[in-house]
């Protein structure tokens, strides 16, 4: 197995969590690389459901180590709520690791994160409000604090007293808000540092170790390639790399580290958040899609946009992460329809693009062009092989597999461990 990336197609939330669990059971260690608690997994064991957004899924199984690389935001207090809750329900938190070099997400960044969305009003990004954005902007200004920062209270204190000046002219000159409180966040923060001290190491040494040693590391992305901040589609996007590439930066290993990059595909496609969608559905179908698969954001609840599958998408993601196989998910979400349909290219202005555009206008203007296929009736979440699949399901994997021209490795048919088929 060695090193395998496991990325997310489309537009988030298409199950990554679910593969990355699978995957875990023959992995040392698991590593998140970029984003924060914007993310939202979901792993269902045996009846238990858990709702992880920066730690790796992997936590769940006994013994993995499990990494937050530098790539990733980190804000503190929600993290040391999540490992709260995970150590009340029973799991072991102890191989933990946090690198030294990721950066914090501050108070003022979730209100800036807020007060911006609210600004932009009708035109907003439609963010989770975790203040992702305002974090990652700090670290490119060179402005962040990062993790190590606050192993050290003269330092910490320093660059929060440097960072509160800028902040709250913001708020207070622009936004006509009160500034912010340097000893609350100050006390704040520092009480974060007993509980987290422990888990804080630099871990692009911990996971070159464990390569070196050849055990299997999985790389577990959050969020999807079209969030990608430089591939996705801009500005409704979030302001990290998904993609594989963000990997090497995120984790602080080289390329020729990686073995597979998994490119994780739900049967159909959603997304939370503004901006153009092709393929979205606004009737019944797009409203039975979205209650069969619970289509509600984990992080926020917001009712997820529904639409059909498109392998435009796919093939650029394909591109994008130099994908070596995908993994369908929720398959057994679109049991029931009479027809299910595939996009296989886009219409516009007469002619037929094939490639993903870079402008949201062309995209918002590109009609799609479906195959369609017949559905199948039959409940398939008792199903754990592949040729026990109805015909019609069958038939609507085969086709996806030749329109992108890649081998699907695993299909979920389930939220549960056991519901998922392993086709490699
Ligand atoms: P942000 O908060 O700055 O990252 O938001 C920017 C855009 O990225 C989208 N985004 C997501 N899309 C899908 N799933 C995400 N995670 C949660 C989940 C979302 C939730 O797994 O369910 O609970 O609502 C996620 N995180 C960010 C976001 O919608 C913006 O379009
Ligand atoms: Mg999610």
């Amino acid at each position: 197995m060695s090193a395998i990336v496991i990325v997310g197609t489309q537009w988030g939330d298409e199950g990554k969590g679910r593969i990355t669990d699978y995957l875990a059971q023959k992995a040392h260690m698991v590593v998140r690389y970029q984003g924060g608690n914007n993310a939202g997994h979901t792993v269902k064991v045996d009846d238990q459901e858990y709702r992880l957004h920066l730690i790796p899924s992997g936590i769940l199984h006994q013994n993995k180590i499990c990494v937050i690389g530098n790539g990733v935001v980190i804000d503190p207090i929600s993290l040391v709520e999540e490992i709260n809750d995970l150590k009340n329900r029973g799991i072991n938190v102890d191989n933990l690791k946090i690198s030294d070099r990721a950066h914090l997400i501050m108070p003022y960044h979730k209100l800036l994160d807020s007060l911006s969305e609210d600004r932009r009003g009708e035109d907003d990004i439609g963010t989770t409000r975790r203040g992702i954005g305002p974090a990652y902007m700090d670290k490119a200004e060179r402005t962040g604090i990062r993790v190590i920062d606050l192993m050290d209270r003269d330092i910490f204190e320093a660059k929060l007293e440097a960072n509160l000046k800028a902040k709250n002219y913001l708020l207070e000159r622009v936004y006509g808000r009160d500034g912010l409180n340097k000893e609350e966040i100050l006390d704040k923060y520092l009480s974060s540092i007993e509980a987290l001290k422990d888990y804080v190491t630099d871990t692009s040494v911990v996971i070159y170790n464990a390569l070196k040693e050849g055990k299997n590391v999985l790389f577990e992305g959050a969020q999807g390639t079209l969030l990608d901040i430089d591939h996705g589609t801009y500005p409704y996007v979030t302001s990290s790399h998904p993609i594989s590439g963000g990997v090497c930066i995120g984790a602080g290993i080289g390329p020729t580290f990686i073995d597979k990059v998994i490119g994780v595909v739900k049967a159909y496609t959603t997304r939370v958040g503004k901006g153009p969608f092709p393929t979205e559905l606004h009737d019944d179908t797009g409203n039975y899609i979205r209650e069969r698969g619970y289509e509600y954001g984990t992080t926020t609840g917001r009712p997820r946009r529904c639409g059909w599958l498109d392998v435009v998408i796919i093939r650029y993601a394909i591109r994008l992460s130099g994908l070596t196989s995908i993994a369908i998910t929720k398959l057994d979400t679109l049991s029931g329809l009479d027809v299910v349909k595939i996009c296989t290219g886009y219409k516009y202005k007469g002619r037929i693009i094939n490639d993903f555009p870079a402008s949201l206008k062309v995209l918002g203007e590109c009609e799609p062009v479906y195959e369609e296929m017949e559905g199948w009736k039959e409940d398939i979440t008792g199903i754990r092989c592949y040729d026990d699949l109805p015909p019609n399901a069958k038939n609507y994997l085969n086709r996806i597999t030749e329109l992108c021209d890649i081998d699907i490795s695993f299909i979920s048919i389930g939220p549960k461990r056991s519901q998922g088929i392993a086709l490699d």
